[in-house]
């Protein structure tokens, strides 16, 4: 099981993935995701360029040893790039060896903790209306966790809402697009649509809703404070991420549940947030987050201070990158929830998943590995198309955190 080649696959079916492939002397292959949106030739390049030489002749069934190598073998540490090309690696190394011992990750990674894994679904609309409409539908369809996001008045473009009828995909044009907002309206406006959602559908489901970064720690302490009423399942990034003590003012402030990971990389990212209990769930997904290898280090020392996990899972992690979420879902003992946003259609036409997502909940078949055929011919008829995430500006023109 020598390593033969390590290989970088970027393609756009319906939007962009950044897939690496490893295959052994013995004719085995493994697929990692390692998709960082905007930003996927840094990754490929960071694989392509200066990992995969290194790792041709290793023993791939060292998937620790591996990491390891890329990880404290490597003077320039963390940060998303490295830790999406490091991910990619070490998914594809679990899918290759759960191949080769024909069972699916879960079970190297100790088996099934649970029957089935919780998604939440994201429910939106341009008005508090088409979004309590969207939410209705995704009740009607099983699911028994929503996020729920609307427009903003006077906010032209807020995150989480498509600007037309088509799907929201936050990276929709080739320069970045800007967007304006105003912290003010949001803060009038986001309780009005949480009480909006609980009159009309009542508490009989889990209530999320993605603040995106954009609140000061007193003004997260005050919206958790109005948002209590409302049994909330999490309030997710209500501060911007990297400053991991602002969440001690929020938690002074209120008891609303706070999400937060999904920008952080590593361990060292949330050490402080966890040990302080800063933070109810964690949000890092597998894709950036160092693979598995990595995430069920922090997994693990966030069970022991009570956090549960509640991975990203966007439509720009891929299919094998959700695929790599499920199999920590399946196994950890703090799971929370898992997101499920969905992908454009074209996307099945290159990743084929063995796992079904019905009636709100995700079950796996028991296919060897991590359980996503990737179609490399299918994706050669989708060549990469390079988009941008928007940039927030304030209406007097300041930049903002989008
Ligand atoms: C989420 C996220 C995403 C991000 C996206 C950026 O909660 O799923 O906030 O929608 O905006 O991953 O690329
Ligand atoms: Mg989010």
């Amino acid at each position: 099981m020598r390593i033969e080649s390590v290989d970088v696959l970027v393609c756009s079916p319906g939007r962009a993935f950044c897939t690496v492939r490893i295959a052994t002397d013995d004719g085995l292959v493994g697929y990692g995701d390692g998709t960082l949106n905007g930003r996927e030739l840094a990754v490929a390049s960071y694989v392509a360029d200066h990992v995969a030489p290194t790792l041709v002749g290793a023993d791939a069934s060292r998937i620790n040893d591996i990491w390891q190598y890329c990880y404290r073998g490597a003077y320039w540490r963390r940060g998303p790039v490295t830790m999406s090309a490091i991910s990619a690696i070490d998914q594809a190394l679990w899918d290759l060896n759960a191949k080769a011992l024909g069972v699916p990750v879960h079970r190297l990674l100790g088996g099934r903790a649970r029957d089935f894994i919780t998604a939440y679904p994201h429910c939106t609309g341009h008005t508090v209306e088409a979004a309590l409409t969207d939410a209705a539908a995704r009740l009607a369809e099983g699911y028994r966790a929503l996020r729920v996001q609307a427009q903003v008045p006077g906010v032209p473009t807020a995150y989480g809402v498509a600007r037309g009828d088509e799907e929201y995909e936050p990276a929709s044009s080739v320069l970045p697009d800007v967007e304006e907002w105003d912290t003010g309206a949001y803060l009038d406006f986001l309780p009005e649509l949480i009480r909006a959602t609980r009159d009309e559908l009542g508490y009989g489901f889990e209530l999320l809703h993605d603040g995106h970064h954009r609140l000061s720690p007193s003004q997260a302490g005050w919206m958790g404070r109005r948002l209590e009423p409302y049994r909330m399942f999490w309030l997710e990034d209500p501060t911007p991420e990297e400053d991991q003590r602002a969440f001690a003012t929020v938690r002074s402030l209120t008891s609303c549940p706070i999400a937060v990971g999904e920008v952080w990389n590593s361990v060292h990212d949330c050490q402080h947030a966890i040990t302080e209990r800063l933070i109810d769930y964690i949000r890092i997904p597998v894709t950036h987050g160092g693979g598995l290898t990595h995430l069920r280090q922090i997994l693990a020392l966030a069970d022991v201070y009570g956090i549960r996990s509640g991975l990203q899972g966007a439509s720009d992690i891929s299919p094998i990158g959700q695929a790599a979420n499920f199999a920590l879902d399946w196994t950890i003992p703090n799971f929370g929830m898992q997101e499920y946003m969905g992908y454009p259609e074209d996307t099945w036409r290159v990743f084929t998943p063995h796992y079904r997502l019905e009636g709100g909940v995700i079950t796996l078949d028991g296919t060897p590995g991590l359980g996503v055929e990737f179609d490399e011919e299918a994706a050669a008829r989708y060549p990469y198309e390079p988009r941008s995430l928007p940039v927030n500006r304030l209406r007097d023109g300041g930049m903002y955190d989008w």
